[in-house]
């Protein structure tokens, strides 16, 4: 049997409980099978892809924590250390309530990838915890995450381990974060990225996810002789990463008619009201049926339907098998040209490929939403220095970022092939540096 194949068979019996990290491996490894076949003998006796499929380590602690009626709760923390290769593992923390092992890995899986495409020195990390922020006080949060990190600080640091937002985590869950660790370690440091603008964060890291996502959409958009400026653009989500996608898009002259959260979604035929959502989400964490209520145009529908919608150009930006096959085959239907993933893994693999197979342009998470975990490297880099850089500079720097993943991902499909295929350059691009990494540096 082929090592690639052999690989993957092991994996799927081995870690049958965790559906989301297979399906991760099976796409990664399925894409980058001609570059191992090429070099199946070195690979298979320096056990590449066993090596690259399991992590380092994977932390699993208890997060007691006491409610506000005194009621102790208790929730799960994990942090998976995949793969320091490149760099000190960087990743973001998710909080929610579906928040597993398997969960965690997949996403520290794809981080490998993704952080390997920025072309900066970082390596994969992913965490999180079952906890969910919904519906909590300020104070109940500040007590979860003090216990979180009271437990996580043994294992992270400026240069070993640096984590991030991701669902759930946000500016003020980072802040009592980093506050704790502080606290304990006696440490000011670059220990967590996304940090507030007075305590060294960095200016556009807010903004980052989405605007690279747009950025690298408008790159593809350019190489195809088209432009953003006049395109209907559907947005699944309403957190950080659609918000700030909604807003670049619309900066761009498209137009943004929905959006979503975990209850329902928002058409808005003149165009989501950026200003009035970050209202709703963001100061007053409300649901989106006081969007709709806000705006007289505009439809609020309870449960999923924002890929059904006529567009040009889709972008899941909420969470991982969020666009589903009967999904893509809407968007084709209606004409779509392109879909590029804010979130980690939102279509499925059958959505991918349908996708793919009827000649949408399709862009792999692991390279549209670089841009946030790009830009906290170059928070860690202004952290490193003592130095912070105008939101221009950052800005201009991961509009280079980003441009340079899609001519990379572009190339790596070229070479091998699959002209246009995304998915494949990026799997490839973002291992070829990886697998480098870790051959120069032994068996470790
Ligand atoms: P937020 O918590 O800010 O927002 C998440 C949004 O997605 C919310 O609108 C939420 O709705 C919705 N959502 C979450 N889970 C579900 C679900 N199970 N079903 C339906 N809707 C859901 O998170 P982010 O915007 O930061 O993250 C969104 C995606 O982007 C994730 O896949 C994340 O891993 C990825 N990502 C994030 C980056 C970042 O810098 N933040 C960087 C790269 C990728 P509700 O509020 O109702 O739960
Ligand atoms: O999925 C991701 O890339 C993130 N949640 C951001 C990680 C980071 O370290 O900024």
């Amino acid at each position: 049997m082929r090592y690639v194949e052999e690989v993957l068979a092991k994996v799927k019996k081995q870690y049958a409980a965790e559906p989301e990290f297979i399906q991760a491996v099976e796409e990664v490894l399925e894409t980058i099978a001609p570059v191992i076949d090429a070099n199946e003998e070195l690979y298979r006796r320096e056990a590449i892809l066993e090596r690259i499929t399991t992590p380092d380590r994977a932390i699993i602690f208890r997060i007691p924590w006491v409610d506000d009626n005194g009621q102790v709760q208790v929730n799960t923390g994990y942090r998976v250390q995949f793969n320091n290769a490149i760099g000190p593992y960087k990743g973001g923390l998710r909080l929610h309530p579906s928040v597993n092992l398997g969960i965690i890995k997949f996403l520290g899986f794809e981080q490998i990838f993704k952080n390997s495409l920025t072309g900066l020195p970082i390596g994969g990390g992913k965490g999180g915890s079952d906890f969910d922020p919904k519906g909590k006080s300020d104070r109940e949060v500040m007590a979860f995450c003090q216990s979180f990190i009271t437990e996580l600080y043994k294992y992270i640091g400026a240069d070993v381990d640096v984590p991030a937002g991701d669902i759930g985590t946000g500016a003020r869950e980072i802040g009592y974060m980093y506050g704790q660790y502080k606290r304990i370690t006696g440490l000011y440091e670059g220990v967590l990225t996304g940090k507030g603008l007075t305590y060294g964060g960095s200016l556009a890291r807010t903004e980052a996810t989405g605007y690279g996502l747009l950025y690298i959409v408008q790159e593809m958009m350019k190489c195809h002789g088209q432009e953003m400026a006049g395109k209907t653009v559907v947005i699944s989500g309403a957190g950080n990463v659609a918000t700030y996608a909604i807003q670049k898009a619309q900066q761009l002259g498209a137009k943004v008619v929905t959006c979503s959260d975990s209850n329902g979604w928002i058409y808005d035929p003149d165009g989501i009201d950026v200003a009035l959502l970050k209202e709703v989400k963001e100061v007053k964490r409300a649901r989106l049926t006081e969007y709709a209520a806000a705006r007289p145009n505009a439809e609020y529908h309870e449960g999923r339907g924002v890929w059904s919608v006529k567009c040009d150009i889709a972008l899941p930006c909420a969470t991982q098998n969020e666009l589903h096959l009967e999904d893509a085959k809407q968007l084709v239907a209606n004409g779509v040209m392109a879909v590029a993933e804010g979130a980690n893994m939102p279509t499925t693999m059958e959505a991918t490929k349908y996708l793919q197979d009827n000649g949408v342009w399709f862009i792999p998470g692991k390279a549209s939403n670089a841009g946030g975990v790009a830009t906290s490297a170059l928070e860690m880099s202004q952290n490193s220095e003592r130095l912070s850089w105008s939101f221009e500079e950052v800005d201009a720097k991961l509009q280079g970022i980003m441009v340079n993943i899609y001519h990379n991902i572009e190339d790596a499909a070229k070479r091998y092939g699959k002209e246009g295929d995304y998915v494949t350059g990026a799997n490839i691009a973002g291992f070829e540096k990886v697998v480098t990494a870790m051959i120069a540096q032994g068996v470790c």
